[in-house]
């Protein structure tokens, strides 16, 4: 019989890329998505006569249950969060009920519903934040920076606790940045791959940009779902560092994505207070190690072909648009 798995935040950027794989691999796939005015199912447009989809929102404790009955997972993906971290400093309130305690309420529906199915919590390298060690790993303490991160801090130790308390199989995957064409318009690569885009095109001359000096491990989320969803394959529940190992600066990811266009980021970026922090992550690089042994996981995708890729997809995007 099939396996089933049930995934929350499946509109978001990696929900659609983990529903893609998993119906790839002959998954019956459910998506929890929340009721809206208007319909956001861009992402998984292509993919939405395949997959299942169930109201519910993680502020609501009944319908994570209801969803869970109706469903009948093996597997359940949590990765439904506030996820905008400069967000968390406006609305921290409602960015710990969603990144805290839903993590809580769904594993609550999954103990009480059915405790053997198992769980994966989209943790988060903002956890590190002011970073104890570099690189960072599995037993690098943590030190978030934005109420996201704190918030994420315990959304990975609820997990925890379910685990060791319950003897559930409960993962959290410690993934670091990862980006694609389908990443949110805020988010700085696809800011950068969309205002290098218009530039390019003569829709826009300027690139408001914020801290220029903070660095990030990005790779490519199709690769990291695959990570996930080997998480959930292993005997036994555990935590996991999925990251490149390699930091670039957000200059440099600037300046890679003009030149592949054929243009100078000096000529056109400016620096704007609105977009700096109230506290930065200044360095995140991970180290991956313990993925590898024991997932057997490795990225596919370079920084550079990333950047490219996600450019590329922009430029393709927006030129249909123009005149
Ligand atoms: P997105 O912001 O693209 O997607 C978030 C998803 O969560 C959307 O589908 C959104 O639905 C849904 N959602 C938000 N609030 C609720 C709610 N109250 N009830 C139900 N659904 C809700 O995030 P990503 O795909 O980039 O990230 C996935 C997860 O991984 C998140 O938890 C994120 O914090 C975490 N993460 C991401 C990393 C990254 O680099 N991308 C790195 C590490 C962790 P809607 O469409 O209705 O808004
Ligand atoms: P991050 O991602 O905060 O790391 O969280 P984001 O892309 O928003 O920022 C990365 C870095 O770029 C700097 N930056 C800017 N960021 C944005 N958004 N806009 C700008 O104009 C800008 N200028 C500079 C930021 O200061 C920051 O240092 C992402 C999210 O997906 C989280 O949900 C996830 O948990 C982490 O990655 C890992």
């Amino acid at each position: 019989m099939a396996k089933r798995a049930l995934i929350t935040g499946v509109s978001g950027q990696d929900g659609s890329y983990l529903a893609e794989l998993l119906l790839d691999k002959g998954y019956e796939v459910w998506g929890i998505v929340r009721r809206l005015s208007a319909e956001n199912y861009e992402r998984i447009e292509h993919i939405l006569d395949r997959i299942h989809l169930v109201q519910g929102d993680l502020l609501d404790q009944s319908s994570l249950a209801s969803a869970l009955v109706q469903a009948e997972p093996d597997e359940v993906y949590n990765l439904a969060a506030q996820s905008f971290v400069p967000t968390s400093w406006t609305q921290p309130v409602l960015t710990a009920e969603f990144t805290s305690v839903g993590v809580t309420r769904l594993l609550e529906a999954v103990r009480t519903v059915n405790p053997r199915i198992r769980f994966y919590q989209a943790s988060s390298s903002e956890m590190y934040g002011k970073v104890r060690a570099v690189p960072q790993d599995e037993e690098t303490p943590f030190y978030p920076r934005s109420p996201y991160g704190v918030a994420k801090v315990y959304g990975h130790f609820i997990t925890v606790n379910y685990r060791e308390s319950y003897d559930m199989h409960c993962t959290s995957g410690i993934l670091f940045n990862h980006e694609s064409p389908r990443r949110g318009i805020e988010f700085v690569t696809r800011k950068v791959s969309d205002g290098v885009a218009r530039i390019k095109l003569g829709l826009q001359t300027e690139l408001a940009m914020g801290n220029l000096d903070a660095q990030r491990d990005w790779g490519f989320a199709g690769d990291y779902v695959d990570a996930m969803w080997r998480m959930l394959q292993q005997d036994d529940a555990d935590d996991y560092v999925i990251a490149t190992g390699e930091t670039h600066s957000v200059e440099r990811l600037v300046e890679v994505a003009f030149a592949h266009v054929g243009l100078d980021w000096h000529d056109h970026v400016v620096l704007d207070d609105r977009f700096v922090r109230p506290a930065e992550v200044d360095l995140l690089i991970g180290d991956r190690s313990k993925a590898e042994a024991e997932l057997g996981w490795t990225p596919t995708v370079s920084f550079e072909e990333l950047v490219h890729m996600m450019v590329d997809a922009d430029l393709e995007r927006l030129d249909g648009t123009k005149g």
